[in-house]
């Protein structure tokens, strides 16, 4: 008989995750770290940080981590690939850090086929800042700054992160998951794996965009958030693989 043992991966340190209960954030960190382990990336790996909810994620990966300005990351990121021979680099970045005020970056660094694994947090709202609507709120969404629900008349239409980058030539990879049970949790690992193989084999961008809960923002208790993920969130960001390029064996 085999016995599993689970224990803390290597890759987090022992501080304790400051996210409110039923943040998904902690999870896809886990996923995360978790897979640096399995390709024995610990010493490799430069995480570059975004703002927002997870602008502290230097105290928990015992990685090497680049700060970077508002929505900075990809530009950061690239410039770090490029002249770190041998390093792995990933960015972790939130949907107002990426889809607002990084929208430039997130879309050069895309076109230019950089060869690094972005994790795309969508929860749909500013979740650090006090809730304020961003630019993948669902329409009618009530937020701090829409508390009568998005009004796609006033507010525009959510940005597809995943559909809008995919069809670059540069892009690998892209898929759209989500961790809201166990079921979904172990097919996001999968694609966290598969974005590092395309960095390990030179493949150029990729991305894993995560559909999470922001229990906080949403004022909802987290079973009713990550229940709001299944039924609400994948209508407007339907879950699969956006760009597939294909791996050598
Ligand atoms: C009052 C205020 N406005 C703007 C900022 C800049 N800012 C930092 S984090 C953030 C939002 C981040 O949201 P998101 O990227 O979705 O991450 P989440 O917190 O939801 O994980 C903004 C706008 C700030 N720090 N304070
Ligand atoms: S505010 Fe939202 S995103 Fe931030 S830690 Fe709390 S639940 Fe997570």
């Amino acid at each position: 008989m085999s016995n599993q043992i689970l224990e803390r991966p290597k890759s987090l340190t022992q501080k304790q995750f400051h996210y409110c209960p039923g943040c998904h954030h902690g999870i896809i960190h886990r996923l995360i770290a978790e897979t640096i382990d399995e390709f024995d990336l610990r010493e490799k790996t430069i995480i570059v940080q975004p703002v927002g909810c997870a602008v502290y994620i230097y105290e928990y990966f015992d990685t090497d981590v680049s700060e970077a300005a508002h929505g900075r990351a990809p530009a950061v990121a690239t410039a770090i690939k490029r002249v770190s021979k041998g390093k792995f680099v990933l960015t972790y970045q939130g949907d107002g850090d990426l889809a607002a005020i990084g929208t430039a970056e997130i879309v050069h660094a895309a076109a230019r086929g950089e060869n690094i694994c972005v994790f795309f947090v969508n929860n749909a709202i500013y979740g650090m800042t006090g809730g304020q609507m961003a630019p993948t709120t669902l329409p009618g969404m009530k937020t701090a700054t829409t508390p009568l629900g998005r009004d796609v008349k006033k507010q525009g239409y959510p940005i597809k992160v995943s559909e809008m980058l995919a069809p670059f030539e540069g892009v690998s990879y892209i898929e759209r998951v989500m961790v809201s049970s166990p079921k979904h949790v172990i097919k996001a690992k999968s694609a966290v794996r598969k974005a590092f193989k395309y960095q390990l084999q030179e493949k150029g961008f990729s991305l894993v965009e995560f559909l999470s809960a922001c229990p906080t923002g949403w004022g909802m208790p987290p079973v009713d958030a990550a229940k709001w993920v299944e039924e609400n969130m994948t209508k407007q960001f339907p879950l699969g693989v956006y760009k597939e390029v294909g791996l050598d064996d």
